[in-house]
């Protein structure tokens, strides 16, 4: 299998220094709720992996150099399908990080494709506990462009029609999209 993580981390200071004269880009990440069955408000949908990404992230010295933004729950739990694209797209994201569970991946799926055909050079990431290594349904989709696993913590790199694996940790695995050069 192609392995396609052209930039592995720490990048150069040369390299940084090059991206922050261009300002920074956004990444945004986003974890949607059990869609509820009525008008009542949502509970339980509590972005912990977005934040403890983000943190992760931050701490590796990316905030320099990323914006990383994290859908408000607010916004995350309340907005119908359609407002969720156009929140989302109206940041202007360079990469979406979606965690997904088994009760949003369908929707994440459809949103990330209506977030790609608006944004085409976006880079649409999947995380969580619903893309594990067994689950094919979701590793054969082609709504996104990366899928990061969690018991076998390796990501996908798509190149173009062939999917491609390398090893990394779930966080790291952020950074290093992060750091791959488009
Ligand atoms: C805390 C917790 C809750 C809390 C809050 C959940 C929340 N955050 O919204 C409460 C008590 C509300 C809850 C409720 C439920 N939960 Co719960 N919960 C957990 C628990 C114990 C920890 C989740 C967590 O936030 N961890 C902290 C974060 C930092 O870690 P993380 O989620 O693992 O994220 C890491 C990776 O997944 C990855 N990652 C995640 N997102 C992304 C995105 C990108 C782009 C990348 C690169 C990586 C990445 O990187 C992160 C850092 O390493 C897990 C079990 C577990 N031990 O993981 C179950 C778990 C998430 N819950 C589960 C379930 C089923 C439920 C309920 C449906 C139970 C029920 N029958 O009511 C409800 C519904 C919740 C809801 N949204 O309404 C399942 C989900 C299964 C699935 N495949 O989706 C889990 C996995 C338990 C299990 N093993 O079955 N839960």
């Amino acid at each position: 299998m192609i392995v396609k993580v052209r930039h592995p981390l720490p990048r150069s200071a040369s390299t940084m220094a090059i991206m922050s004269i261009h300002g920074r880009r956004t990444i945004l990440l986003v974890q949607l709720p059990i869609p509820p069955l009525g008008p009542e408000p949502i509970r339980g949908n509590v972005p912990l992996a977005p934040a403890y990404l983000k943190l992760f992230a931050e701490k590796r010295g990316l905030g320099s150099f990323y914006d990383i933004e994290i859908l408000p729950a607010e916004r995350a739990n309340a907005l119908g399908d359609q407002a969720l694209v156009a929140a989302i797209v109206e940041r202007s994201p360079w990469l979406v990080g979606f965690t997904c569970y088994l009760w949003n991946i369908e929707r994440v799926l459809w949103i990330a494709e209506e977030v790609k055909r608006r944004l085409p050079g976006v880079r649409l990431v999947l995380g969580g506990p619903e893309v594990t290594p067994d689950n094919a349904w979701l590793l054969e989709s082609a709504s996104y462009d990366y899928a990061v696993t969690r018991r076998a913590a390796r990501h996908r790199v798509s190149s173009g029609s062939r999917p491609a694996w390398a090893r990394s940790s779930e966080s790291t695995a952020l950074l290093r999209l992060a750091d791959t050069d488009h």
